[in-house]
């Protein structure tokens, strides 16, 4: 980064901090090494230090540039304070990235640096979301305006340069809004982050996105409405820049965070693109997407996702029952195409990971039971993730509720998708948050855990890779009450980091029960982890594991699957089938080829 040498130069601070979110018991969620990085961290970061390379505040100011990712580093509020101290509180607090979840954990962040008159900006979903959706005022969006930090709605390429002046020069506004203005991706700074901090997160990966934007309509998606339906992207020759800057640094996984990269207008040239690098420079890229369930429909996806290093896929299934995904306006969701799909991707050995949502109008306790128990029979998923349906604030399921007035969960702390946030017509809330913590357990009973591992075995899945994924996945949610997209390994806690408001407990309470806790969840992760090493060994070397055949693994057949309970237990099953049908008799062709 360049910077002027003149020792009298000013230093404007610049610190970047995404903020975590409370527990249950209101301590912060933090680990000594979390899941995931922030791409949302590595995005403002990007553009701070392309801002602080072209010396946006004149020759003689120098941009410093520190990043705190809360769910793996303590926010030392007196040290930051006393940092500003030393620099005439020249510079500002970017809260990035704050998800409606981490809004409150936000505000609690900004209050001391407010008080010692330090400017205060926050961006991220929860305030875009708001400001695209709802009367610039909810939910709860007057509580920046009172403390005087100000909101940043929209996209920062391009914008970032004009809020550092304007905090340099004393006249930060109360509101930027570029909801109306999404800039273009192509050739804006890429989204980076400095070694020591990707260090914090398990795996040592990276994270780009290298597109924004979703075509689809899905009720409760936030995404549509603060990013838009237009394909944005990054061009082949930016991924590249940005692959060739992480791998200077011996960083070559990345997690690309498009939620729905099959639908990336340039998804071609930048596979063909990451192929060149893997294949002829020898980058050993590890690669995770994010798709929809028709991915398999797009000639090459597949075939040159695997090329290209994709190892992983997370896919949008969300559930099984067509009735509830006509409900959600998730028509695209065709259930009589998730077989095809995902024997698809067995045949790449890519893991597959699905995310389901629980609490759709026709959900009941019961439903949801007999729909885990056919997902398990009868489709290849790897792993699966389970989330609440819940109104976020941004979504069009939010926006109605709001506007017709019916009661939502007030705490914002709880919109993390794994708390019910409101009313189910045939659910209490008590029996909706209950089979979202039974779901867990339902999916990941050992004897299903064996049956995984055996598939991996049969299709070429490396079976370590999603041992340990299992061990995270069938854990979290029973030891940390936590999902495991907010995990990591360590869980850290302080007395001081206890949510405003509820009691401080003693030093001497605290610590004797979190030293007991942290003994007794190792002990039982180490168990957990013996048995799946154990299984991993006997089945890896059963001399006739290569020839494990079930449901799940048999190739869709020539009447299309449709004896199977996926298909036939709902009248939503049976009319899609009864619809595929007819399709196939007007336009003459087969309902379904067998897979081979
Ligand atoms: C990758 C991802 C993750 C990753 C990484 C998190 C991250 N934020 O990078 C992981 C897997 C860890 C994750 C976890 C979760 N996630 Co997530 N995640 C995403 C995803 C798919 C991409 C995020 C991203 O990189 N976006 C691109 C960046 C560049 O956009 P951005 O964050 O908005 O930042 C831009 C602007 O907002 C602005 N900006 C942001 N901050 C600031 C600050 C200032 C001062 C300024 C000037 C500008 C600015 O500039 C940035 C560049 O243009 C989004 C969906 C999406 N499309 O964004 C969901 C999303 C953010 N996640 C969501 C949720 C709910 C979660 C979880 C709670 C789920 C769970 N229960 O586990 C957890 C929370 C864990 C955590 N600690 O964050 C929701 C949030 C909805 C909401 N309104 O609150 C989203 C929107 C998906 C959804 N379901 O709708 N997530
Ligand atoms: S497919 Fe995913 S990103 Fe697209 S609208 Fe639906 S939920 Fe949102």
């Amino acid at each position: 980064m360049l910077q002027p040498n003149i020792a009298e130069a000013r230093r404007f601070q610049l610190v970047l901090i995404k903020p975590s979110h409370y527990d249950d018991d209101g301590y912060v969620i933090r680990w000594w090494r979390a899941m995931t990085p922030s791409n949302s961290l590595a995005a403002v970061y990007g553009i701070a230090a392309d801002c602080a390379e072209r010396q946006v505040l004149g020759p003689n100011v120098a941009i410093d540039i520190r990043v705190i990712d809360e769910t793996n580093t303590r926010v030392d509020i007196p040290a930051l304070l006393s940092l500003f101290g030393r620099h005439d509180g020249y510079g500002c607090v970017a809260l990035v990235g704050v998800q409606s979840n981490q809004y409150p954990r936000a505000l609690d962040i900004a209050r001391p640096f407010r008080t010692a008159g330090i400017a205060v900006a926050i961006g991220g979903f929860h305030v875009s979301g708001c400001l695209s959706m709802l009367d610039g005022r909810a939910v709860d969006l007057d509580a920046c305006r009172d403390m005087g930090v100000a909101i940043f709605a929209g996209e920062a390429e391009g914008r970032l340069d004009s809020l550092i002046m304007d905090v340099a020069a004393g006249r930060l506004a109360p509101v930027y809004n570029y909801m109306n203005d999404l800039p273009g991706m192509e050739g804006m700074p890429v989204p980076f982050l400095p070694k020591r901090y990707i260090a914090r997160t398990l795996g040592a990966s990276s994270s780009f996105d290298a597109g924004r934007g979703c075509p689809y309509q899905c009720s409760f998606c936030t995404i549509i409405n603060v990013q838009g339906r237009k394909s944005r992207y990054r061009s082949a020759d930016d991924v590249e820049h940005l692959v060739r800057l992480n791998w200077a640094q011996g960083i070559g996984k990345f997690f690309i965070t498009d939620d729905n990269f099959a639908r990336n207008k340039e998804w071609e040239s930048t596979f063909d693109r990451l192929i060149e690098l893997r294949e002829k420079e020898g980058i050993p890229l590890g690669l995770m997407i994010q798709v929809d369930t028709l991915c398999h429909k797009i000639s090459n996806f597949m075939e040159k996702a695997k090329r290209a290093g994709v190892n992983k896929v997370f896919i949008g299934l969300e559930n099984i029952n067509p009735d509830n995904l006509a409900a959600a306006k998730k028509r695209q969701n065709k259930i009589t195409e998730y077989r095809k799909m995902l024997l698809a991707w067995k045949k790449q050995g890519i893991l597959t990971i699905a995310g389901y949502i629980l609490g759709f109008p026709a959900d009941t306790q019961e439903t949801i039971r007999r729909d885990i128990a056919i997902i398990k029979e009868e489709l290849p998923i790897d792993l699966l993730e389970f989330f609440c349906l819940t109104p976020l604030p941004g979504s069009e399921d939010h926006q109605g509720l709001w506007k017709n007035g019916i009661a939502m969960e007030p705490d914002l702390n709880k919109y993390d998708v794994e708390h019910v946030c409101t009313a189910h017509s045939r659910m209490s809330e008590k029996e909706w948050q209950d089979i979202y913590h039974e779901a867990w357990s339902l999916y990941y009973t050992p004897a299903h855990m064996k049956t995984l591992l055996r598939r991996a075995r049969a299709t070429g899945v490396p079976m370590g890779n999603l041992a340990k994924y299992l061990l995270t996945f069938s854990t979290t949610d029973r030891l940390e009450h936590v999902h495991p997209l907010q995990g990591g390994i360590f869980r850290l806690k302080h007395p001081s980091e206890r949510r405003p408001g509820l009691l401080r407990e003693s030093p001497w309470s605290f610590w004797l029960r979190f030293g007991w806790q942290t003994f007794v969840k190792h002990l039982i992760l180490i168990g957990a982890a013996g048995r799946l090493l154990t299984w991993q060994a006997v089945i890896a070397w059963s001399p006739r594991a290569g020839d494990y055949a079930d449901q799940a693994l048999a190739p869709v057949s020539d009447d299309g699957d449709e004896t199977l309970d996926l298909l036939t237990k709902t009248t939503g099953a049976r009319a899609a089938v009864a619809h595929v049908k007819k399709i196939a008799l007007l336009t003459g062709v087969r309902v379904a080829r067998p897979q081979t």
